[in-house]
Protein backbone atom coordinates (compact mmCIF):
# COMPACT_ATOMS: atom_id res chain seq x y z
CA UNK A 1 0.00 0.00 0.00
CA UNK A 2 1.01 3.23 -0.76
CA UNK A 3 1.59 5.81 2.36
CA UNK A 4 -1.44 8.20 0.86
CA UNK A 5 -3.48 4.80 0.32
CA UNK A 6 -2.54 4.50 3.93
CA UNK A 7 -3.93 7.99 4.85
CA UNK A 8 -7.15 7.39 3.00
CA UNK A 9 -7.52 3.93 5.01
CA UNK A 10 -7.65 6.25 7.90
CA UNK A 11 -10.63 6.79 9.60
CA UNK A 12 -9.87 9.18 11.41
CA UNK A 13 -9.81 11.61 8.45
CA UNK A 14 -13.43 11.60 8.67
CA UNK A 15 -15.62 12.95 12.17
CA UNK A 16 -18.23 10.49 12.81
CA UNK A 17 -21.45 11.25 14.47
CA UNK A 18 -20.88 14.73 14.40
CA UNK A 19 -18.23 14.52 17.33
CA UNK A 20 -14.79 15.22 16.60
CA UNK A 21 -12.29 13.37 18.25
CA UNK A 22 -8.30 13.53 19.37
CA UNK A 23 -7.74 11.30 16.84
CA UNK A 24 -9.12 13.95 13.88
CA UNK A 25 -7.62 16.49 15.69
CA UNK A 26 -4.01 14.87 15.22
CA UNK A 27 -5.26 13.95 11.34
CA UNK A 28 -6.04 17.48 11.45
CA UNK A 29 -2.12 18.75 12.43
CA UNK A 30 -0.82 16.57 10.14
CA UNK A 31 -2.49 16.19 7.25
CA UNK A 32 -4.42 19.81 7.12
CA UNK A 33 -7.78 18.65 6.16
CA UNK A 34 -11.00 16.62 7.95
CA UNK A 35 -14.15 15.81 6.26
CA UNK A 36 -17.48 15.88 8.80
CA UNK A 37 -20.00 13.30 7.49
CA UNK A 38 -23.71 14.98 7.42
CA UNK A 39 -22.91 18.07 9.36
CA UNK A 40 -25.77 19.51 7.57
CA UNK A 41 -28.72 18.15 7.79
CA UNK A 42 -31.31 17.07 5.19
CA UNK A 43 -33.60 20.11 6.20
CA UNK A 44 -30.49 22.05 5.79
CA UNK A 45 -29.05 21.20 3.06
CA UNK A 46 -32.39 21.80 1.07
CA UNK A 47 -33.09 25.08 2.93
CA UNK A 48 -29.18 26.18 1.57
CA UNK A 49 -30.25 24.80 -1.89
CA UNK A 50 -33.73 26.33 -2.19
CA UNK A 51 -31.65 29.92 -0.87
CA UNK A 52 -29.16 29.45 -3.38
CA UNK A 53 -32.14 29.31 -6.32
CA UNK A 54 -33.42 32.76 -4.74
CA UNK A 55 -30.32 34.70 -4.58
CA UNK A 56 -29.27 34.36 -8.29
CA UNK A 57 -33.06 34.89 -9.01
CA UNK A 58 -32.23 38.06 -7.49
CA UNK A 59 -34.85 37.51 -4.20
CA UNK A 60 -32.20 39.46 -2.26
CA UNK A 61 -31.56 42.40 -4.89
CA UNK A 62 -30.02 42.13 -8.10
CA UNK A 63 -26.03 41.85 -8.14
CA UNK A 64 -24.28 43.69 -11.11
CA UNK A 65 -23.85 41.48 -13.95
CA UNK A 66 -26.84 39.56 -13.17
CA UNK A 67 -28.83 38.80 -15.92
CA UNK A 68 -32.56 39.22 -16.07
CA UNK A 69 -34.48 35.58 -15.26
CA UNK A 70 -37.14 35.28 -18.24
CA UNK A 71 -40.30 34.11 -17.86
CA UNK A 72 -40.50 30.91 -18.15
CA UNK A 73 -36.82 29.97 -17.15
CA UNK A 74 -36.19 27.06 -14.61
CA UNK A 75 -33.99 27.58 -11.54
CA UNK A 76 -31.20 25.10 -12.85
CA UNK A 77 -31.33 27.38 -16.37
CA UNK A 78 -31.17 30.51 -14.29
CA UNK A 79 -28.07 29.06 -11.73
CA UNK A 80 -26.09 27.94 -14.84
CA UNK A 81 -25.32 31.29 -16.21
CA UNK A 82 -23.31 31.62 -13.21
CA UNK A 83 -20.47 30.08 -11.29
CA UNK A 84 -20.81 31.90 -7.86
CA UNK A 85 -21.31 34.89 -5.57
CA UNK A 86 -18.72 35.66 -3.02
CA UNK A 87 -20.15 37.07 -0.05
CA UNK A 88 -23.79 35.92 0.22
CA UNK A 89 -24.27 36.48 4.09
CA UNK A 90 -24.46 39.87 3.27
CA UNK A 91 -27.82 39.10 1.56
CA UNK A 92 -28.96 35.87 2.66
CA UNK A 93 -30.09 35.86 6.32
CA UNK A 94 -29.93 32.10 5.65
CA UNK A 95 -26.28 31.73 4.74
CA UNK A 96 -25.95 34.91 7.41
CA UNK A 97 -27.02 32.22 10.31
CA UNK A 98 -25.06 29.02 8.57
CA UNK A 99 -22.01 30.76 9.33
CA UNK A 100 -22.68 30.02 13.03
CA UNK A 101 -24.31 26.71 12.32
CA UNK A 102 -23.20 24.96 15.96
CA UNK A 103 -21.40 21.16 14.43
CA UNK A 104 -19.35 23.59 12.50
CA UNK A 105 -18.47 25.93 15.37
CA UNK A 106 -18.06 22.84 17.52
CA UNK A 107 -15.00 21.70 15.12
CA UNK A 108 -13.61 25.14 14.33
CA UNK A 109 -13.58 25.65 18.38
CA UNK A 110 -11.33 22.29 18.41
CA UNK A 111 -9.01 22.67 15.17
CA UNK A 112 -8.74 26.69 15.64
CA UNK A 113 -9.15 28.48 18.55
CA UNK A 114 -12.18 29.04 21.38
CA UNK A 115 -12.66 32.76 19.89
CA UNK A 116 -14.01 32.37 16.03
CA UNK A 117 -14.59 35.00 13.59
CA UNK A 118 -15.52 34.24 9.97
CA UNK A 119 -14.28 37.21 7.50
CA UNK A 120 -15.72 35.67 4.11
CA UNK A 121 -18.67 33.18 2.78
CA UNK A 122 -18.49 31.93 -1.04
CA UNK A 123 -21.43 30.17 -2.55
CA UNK A 124 -20.46 28.23 -5.84
CA UNK A 125 -22.74 26.91 -8.39
CA UNK A 126 -20.40 25.47 -10.59
CA UNK A 127 -22.83 23.93 -13.04
CA UNK A 128 -22.31 21.90 -16.23
CA UNK A 129 -19.20 22.68 -17.87
CA UNK A 130 -18.28 25.59 -15.90
CA UNK A 131 -14.15 25.59 -15.12
CA UNK A 132 -12.71 24.80 -11.42
CA UNK A 133 -10.01 26.86 -8.90
CA UNK A 134 -6.43 26.20 -9.93
CA UNK A 135 -3.93 25.04 -6.95
CA UNK A 136 -3.55 27.48 -4.29
CA UNK A 137 -3.20 28.44 -1.03
CA UNK A 138 -6.18 30.68 0.79
CA UNK A 139 -3.94 32.28 2.90
CA UNK A 140 -2.14 33.95 0.25
CA UNK A 141 -5.68 35.56 -0.57
CA UNK A 142 -6.65 35.90 3.37
CA UNK A 143 -3.53 36.66 5.19
CA UNK A 144 -3.59 35.57 8.98
CA UNK A 145 -1.31 37.09 11.38
CA UNK A 146 -1.17 33.52 13.07
CA UNK A 147 -1.62 30.99 10.10
CA UNK A 148 -5.19 30.09 11.51
CA UNK A 149 -7.03 30.65 8.36
CA UNK A 150 -9.41 27.68 7.79
CA UNK A 151 -11.70 26.88 5.19
CA UNK A 152 -15.49 25.53 5.64
CA UNK A 153 -16.15 23.58 2.61
CA UNK A 154 -19.96 22.51 2.74
CA UNK A 155 -21.53 20.65 -0.26
CA UNK A 156 -24.88 20.93 -0.82
CA UNK A 157 -24.96 18.67 -3.97
CA UNK A 158 -23.17 15.49 -3.91
CA UNK A 159 -19.30 16.72 -4.95
CA UNK A 160 -17.46 13.65 -6.98
CA UNK A 161 -14.49 13.98 -9.32
CA UNK A 162 -17.19 14.24 -12.77
CA UNK A 163 -18.56 17.15 -11.22
CA UNK A 164 -15.64 18.81 -9.78
CA UNK A 165 -14.81 18.09 -6.17
CA UNK A 166 -12.28 19.43 -4.21
CA UNK A 167 -8.73 18.08 -4.61
CA UNK A 168 -6.27 18.53 -1.72
CA UNK A 169 -2.06 17.56 -1.62
CA UNK A 170 -2.42 16.01 2.38
CA UNK A 171 0.31 17.31 4.35
CA UNK A 172 1.45 20.34 1.77
CA UNK A 173 0.22 22.94 4.48
CA UNK A 174 3.18 21.52 6.88
CA UNK A 175 5.77 23.59 4.74
CA UNK A 176 4.05 26.45 6.62
CA UNK A 177 4.89 29.34 3.50
CA UNK A 178 2.97 30.39 0.67
CA UNK A 179 4.61 28.69 -2.72
CA UNK A 180 5.58 30.44 -5.91
CA UNK A 181 2.99 30.77 -8.37
CA UNK A 182 3.43 30.16 -12.12
CA UNK A 183 0.84 30.79 -15.19
CA UNK A 184 -1.51 28.00 -15.56
CA UNK A 185 -1.96 26.49 -19.13
CA UNK A 186 -4.56 24.19 -18.24
CA UNK A 187 -8.42 24.50 -18.89
CA UNK A 188 -9.84 22.26 -16.41
CA UNK A 189 -9.21 26.41 -14.32
CA UNK A 190 -10.66 29.54 -14.65
CA UNK A 191 -7.24 30.98 -13.53
CA UNK A 192 -4.47 32.85 -15.10
CA UNK A 193 -1.95 31.19 -12.52
CA UNK A 194 -1.83 28.06 -10.21
CA UNK A 195 0.70 26.10 -8.30
CA UNK A 196 3.33 23.85 -9.58
CA UNK A 197 2.45 20.39 -8.03
CA UNK A 198 4.49 18.25 -10.43
CA UNK A 199 6.96 17.75 -8.02
CA UNK A 200 4.15 15.84 -5.46
CA UNK A 201 3.62 11.80 -7.21
CA UNK A 202 -0.11 11.64 -8.67
CA UNK A 203 -1.08 9.25 -5.60
CA UNK A 204 -0.34 12.51 -3.30
CA UNK A 205 -2.90 14.47 -5.13
CA UNK A 206 -6.17 13.24 -3.77
CA UNK A 207 -9.86 13.90 -4.30
CA UNK A 208 -12.16 14.82 -1.44
CA UNK A 209 -15.49 13.33 -2.73
CA UNK A 210 -18.41 14.85 -0.38
CA UNK A 211 -21.89 13.73 -0.36
CA UNK A 212 -24.28 16.69 0.27
CA UNK A 213 -24.59 17.65 3.91
CA UNK A 214 -21.12 17.14 4.43
CA UNK A 215 -18.08 19.82 5.26
CA UNK A 216 -14.49 19.20 4.45
CA UNK A 217 -12.19 21.87 7.27
CA UNK A 218 -9.12 22.57 5.08
CA UNK A 219 -5.79 24.44 6.74
CA UNK A 220 -5.00 27.87 5.13
CA UNK A 221 -2.14 26.83 4.08
CA UNK A 222 -3.57 23.31 2.01
CA UNK A 223 -2.52 22.98 -1.61
CA UNK A 224 -6.24 22.65 -2.84
CA UNK A 225 -7.75 22.79 -6.17
CA UNK A 226 -10.92 21.51 -8.16
CA UNK A 227 -11.42 20.81 -11.92
CA UNK A 228 -14.21 21.45 -14.24
CA UNK A 229 -17.49 20.55 -13.60
CA UNK A 230 -17.77 17.87 -16.99
CA UNK A 231 -20.94 16.60 -16.13
CA UNK A 232 -23.84 16.97 -18.52
CA UNK A 233 -26.28 17.99 -16.30
CA UNK A 234 -25.45 18.50 -12.01
CA UNK A 235 -24.32 21.24 -10.32
CA UNK A 236 -21.84 21.35 -8.01
CA UNK A 237 -23.69 23.49 -5.11
CA UNK A 238 -20.78 24.26 -2.23
CA UNK A 239 -21.38 27.09 0.34
CA UNK A 240 -17.15 27.78 1.72
CA UNK A 241 -16.69 29.92 4.54
CA UNK A 242 -13.47 31.05 5.77
CA UNK A 243 -12.60 31.45 9.57
CA UNK A 244 -9.79 32.31 11.27
CA UNK A 245 -9.05 32.95 15.37
CA UNK A 246 -9.96 36.19 16.76
CA UNK A 247 -6.99 36.83 18.42
CA UNK A 248 -5.24 38.02 14.88
CA UNK A 249 -5.73 40.66 13.40
CA UNK A 250 -6.51 40.56 9.85
CA UNK A 251 -3.88 42.29 7.50
CA UNK A 252 -6.70 41.76 4.34
CA UNK A 253 -6.46 44.23 1.42
CA UNK A 254 -8.29 42.40 -0.86
CA UNK A 255 -5.72 42.84 -3.62
CA UNK A 256 -5.60 46.36 -3.67
CA UNK A 257 -9.60 46.56 -3.06
CA UNK A 258 -9.27 48.41 0.15
CA UNK A 259 -6.42 50.59 1.38
CA UNK A 260 -3.82 48.57 3.15
CA UNK A 261 -5.00 47.70 6.62
CA UNK A 262 -3.60 46.16 9.99
CA UNK A 263 -6.88 44.79 10.92
CA UNK A 264 -9.56 44.24 8.72
CA UNK A 265 -12.77 44.70 10.68
CA UNK A 266 -15.66 43.24 8.23
CA UNK A 267 -16.14 40.12 10.40
CA UNK A 268 -18.83 38.37 11.91
CA UNK A 269 -18.01 36.69 15.20
CA UNK A 270 -19.14 33.28 15.53
CA UNK A 271 -17.70 32.23 18.70
CA UNK A 272 -15.76 33.49 22.20
CA UNK A 273 -14.46 36.84 22.56
CA UNK A 274 -13.19 39.47 20.44
CA UNK A 275 -10.17 40.76 21.66
CA UNK A 276 -10.71 43.84 19.28
CA UNK A 277 -14.53 44.19 19.65
CA UNK A 278 -13.38 48.46 20.50
CA UNK A 279 -12.42 48.74 17.28
CA UNK A 280 -16.31 48.07 16.15
CA UNK A 281 -17.10 46.26 13.51
CA UNK A 282 -17.27 48.21 9.42
CA UNK A 283 -19.46 46.93 6.82
CA UNK A 284 -16.99 47.04 4.03
CA UNK A 285 -17.62 43.98 1.63
CA UNK A 286 -20.94 43.94 -0.98
CA UNK A 287 -21.67 40.85 -2.66
CA UNK A 288 -20.23 40.28 -5.99
CA UNK A 289 -20.66 37.33 -9.03
CA UNK A 290 -17.26 35.66 -9.78
CA UNK A 291 -15.98 36.11 -13.16
CA UNK A 292 -16.09 32.92 -15.45
CA UNK A 293 -11.87 33.78 -15.99
CA UNK A 294 -10.05 34.80 -13.15
CA UNK A 295 -6.99 36.97 -12.89
CA UNK A 296 -4.74 37.27 -9.43
CA UNK A 297 -7.71 39.36 -7.77
CA UNK A 298 -9.99 36.75 -6.97
CA UNK A 299 -10.79 36.48 -3.89
O1 LIG B 1 -15.01 24.89 -4.40
C1 LIG B 1 -14.12 25.06 -5.20
O2 LIG B 1 -14.20 24.67 -6.35
C2 LIG B 1 -12.85 25.74 -4.78
C3 LIG B 1 -12.94 26.34 -3.43
C4 LIG B 1 -11.65 26.93 -3.04
O3 LIG B 1 -10.66 26.76 -3.65
C5 LIG B 1 -11.55 27.76 -1.85
O4 LIG B 1 -12.55 27.96 -1.17
O5 LIG B 1 -10.46 28.25 -1.54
Amino acid sequence: MTDIQEILNQEKQVIAGGKITAANIGFYKEYGYLTGRGLFSPEAVAELKADTAKIFKGHYGIIEGMLPAGQNESDNDILKKYVAIHFPHKISPVIKRYLAHQPVVDVLEQIVSPNIKCMQSMLFVKGPGKAGQAWHQDEFYIPTRDKSLTGVWIAIDDAGVENGCLWVVPGSHRSGYIMPRVVNNSDEYADVDTIDVSGYSTDSVIPLEARKGDVVFFNGYLLHSSLRNKTANNFRTALVNHYMSAESMLPWDQDGKFPLTEDLRDIVMIAGDDPYAHKTIVEMNHPYLRPEVLNIAKR
